[in-house]
């Protein structure tokens, strides 16, 4: 039996998809209440295709509890922030799900780490854990690193399809786990070390955040110069070894805005790029909210409350907020002590801002400049919608030249 630790973004699709393809799976989480919800028959976050894997996992027999379980796999899947401060990574939540797990788990048992660390985490944190248990590594405890690879908004058909990373300490048991994972996963699974397996999945959000931050600069040049970042990125990528991201408002989510820092934390003095590069995607919404105010000025808007932020997730069409590039402009809004912009974002159902609409036409009613800081399908599908209005487009999702640019 598999007992996935931590039931959020990775974990619950993770446990499922082992759940419906026939390993026996128990999923715990400290959280009471979301054990209750996923008890209850609901999942925890709107994903494509999440509630019918929910739906097969549970007649698979899948069982949720806050409790660790006596077993023979673990599969660790909880946060990994970074301190504020030093840019370290904090694994507080990964020591302390390893811990419960010495406390209970057999002679035998592996420990696989899904969350992403940054290299040598596991070696600095998790091995001494497990030997001031009392146990040997290799011996009476297997541990691995299995990290993910999943993108939010295509999860299920990522989880299935993609390649992915096993690091262990041994051939034996890498291959074992190999094996494990390929209940499900019909992509490559290639087995390597853990610290390589750790500076992998770091490396492979870092080199995305390095783009995105070149796409950015380029936004940034362009506006200074009165020059269309969009055609000229268009013209080139279409060359044959060239392939330019998309610049935006800035980067959230819990991966590439997150993992790159782990590097500049561990090696301040090798990640010249890798630093600047954040402090570039870090500023794209300051720099949106300059944009908003030349806009209002240019078109005689005196009153904030006349501008309206569409969008609270950090990307198109799902439900996630977390370090989302709106958040960090109402942030940046405070700090200048400047009234608080109104938002409105469909994913989004709770209050989890002062100034936060729930209907889109309410959210348009008094709006002069509306400002797309997310793509949602929503927005794309009611273009007519915005009619009449002053339109600041982050995203580039509307096509008509007559509305501003980033
Ligand atoms: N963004 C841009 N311009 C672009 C692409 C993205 O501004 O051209 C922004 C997005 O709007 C968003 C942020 O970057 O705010 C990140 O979005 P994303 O869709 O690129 O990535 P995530 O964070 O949703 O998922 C990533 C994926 N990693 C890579 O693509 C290397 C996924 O495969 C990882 O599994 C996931 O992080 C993770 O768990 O680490």
């Amino acid at each position: 039996m598999v007992n996935v630790i931590g039931l959020g973004y990775i974990g619950l699709p993770t446990a499922l998809m082992f759940a419906s393809h026939g390993v026996e799976v128990v999923g715990t989480d400290y959280n009471k209440e979301l054990v209750a919800t996923l008890n209850a028959g609901k999942t925890t976050f709107e994903e494509q295709g999440l509630d019918e894997l929910f739906n097969d996992a549970v007649k698979a027999g899948i069982k949720f509890t806050t409790e660790y379980q006596v077993t023979d796999t673990y599969i660790v899947s909880v946060p990994t922030p970074y301190d504020d401060f030093s840019k370290k990574i904090d694994a507080c939540y990964v020591n302390a799900a390893v811990k419960e797990i010495m406390r209970i788990c057999p002679k035998g048992a592996t420990v696989v780490i899904e969350s992403t660390v940054s290299p040598g985490t596991i070696d600095k944190f998790v091995r001494p854990i497990i030997e001031e248990n009392g146990f040997v590594i290799g011996e009476d405890i297997n541990l691995v690193h299995a990290p993910e690879r999943i993108i939010p908004g295509n999860m299920v058909y990522e989880l299935l399809h993609n390649s992915r990373t096993i690091g262990a300490d041994s051939k034996e048991v890498g291959e074992k786990i190999k094996e494990l994972y390929s209940a499900f996963c019909l992509g490559d699974i290639v087995v390597t070390d853990i610290k390589t397996a750790e500076m992998t999945k770091v490396i492979e959000n870092t080199y995305r955040a390095v783009n995105i931050a070149f796409a950015n600069e380029l936004a940034k040049i362009c506006r200074h110069d009165d020059m269309d970042v969009y055609e000229i990125i268009r013209i080139c990528n279409m060359h044959p070894r060239v392939n330019i991201l998309t610049p935006g408002p800035g980067v959230g989510g819990h991966c590439i805005s997150v993992d790159p820092w782990f590097l500049v934390g561990d090696y301040p003095s090798l990640t010249k790029v890798i630093g600047e590069s954040m402090k570039v995607n870090d500023s794209m919404p300051e720099f949106v909210l300059e944009r908003i105010y030349n806009i209002m000025k240019e078109n005689n808007i005196t009153d904030i409350g006349k501008v309206g932020l569409y969008g609270l997730t950090y990307k198109e069409n799902v439900d996630d907020y977390r370090e989302s590039p709106t958040l960090q402009l109402l942030e940046c809004q405070k700090k200048h002590l400047a009234p608080e912009l109104k938002v409105y974002d469909p994913y989004i159902t709770k209050d989890i801002v002062d100034n936060q609409y729930h209907d889109f036409d309410e959210f348009l009613k008094d709006t002069e400049l509306v400002v797309i800081l997310v793509g949602h399908d929503e927005i794309k599908n009611n273009m007519d919608k915005l009619e009449g209005k002053i339109i600041l487009d982050t995203r580039k999702v509307c096509n008509s030249d007559n509305v501003y640019r980033l």
